[in-house]
């Protein structure tokens, strides 16, 4: 038998108040490994015939008071991931693969699209489409090994780092 009405509303209603109660919680998410607060891991889209992807962070935040280091990640739409840093030699932008990304005690990396910091997808499986999500283990020296979520989404260009040339993923 189907609920009544009025019980379908109050559901409805329910639900409404719950997403009004935080309405942040539709649009970004966040975790924690240890000490660091791993804030909204975030990924664009990429070409049909991309070999390669790029996961950004809107902040890693190590509250604690020891040094945290990345050491790694990996996931299973590619072969390899790898923690990149570019930089500009001259006019020439080149993209290095750091052994591990240091988190000094209280402070927060914001690993953004436009900035210098990325983890790299190498060996794509699959182009990632918007809406995707996919899981991603990153690897703590201190906290061990963590599972986020990863959102495909088009970065926003409102809240990109200062811009440096060739913002988007070059190699
Ligand atoms: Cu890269």
């Amino acid at each position: 038998m189907p609920p009544p009405s009025w019980m379908t509303r109050r559901r409805w209603l329910q639900a409404a108040a719950l997403c009004a109660a935080s309405p942040t919680a539709l649009l970004a998410h966040d975790y924690r490994a240890g000490k660091v607060l791993i804030d909204h891991p975030y990924a664009p889209p990429t070409p049909a015939a991309a070999s390669t992807g790029a996961v950004y962070f809107r902040a890693l935040h190590n509250q604690g008071n020891d040094l945290e280091r990345l050491l790694g990640a990996r996931c299973a739409v590619s072969t390899s991931v790898e923690i990149h840093q570019m930089t500009m030699d001259g006019d020439v932008m080149r993209m290095r693969a750091l052994p591990a990304l240091e988190l000094p005690p209280g402070q927060e990396l914001r690993p953004r699209h436009g900035g210098p910091l990325h983890l790299m997808l190498i060996g794509l499986r699959r182009p990632l489409s918007v809406g995707d999500r996919f899981a991603l283990e990153l690897e703590f020296e201190r906290a061990g090994r963590k599972e986020v979520i990863v959102w495909v989404q088009q970065p926003r260009a409102d809240r990109t780092e200062p811009s440096a040339p060739g913002t988007g993923h070059m190699h």
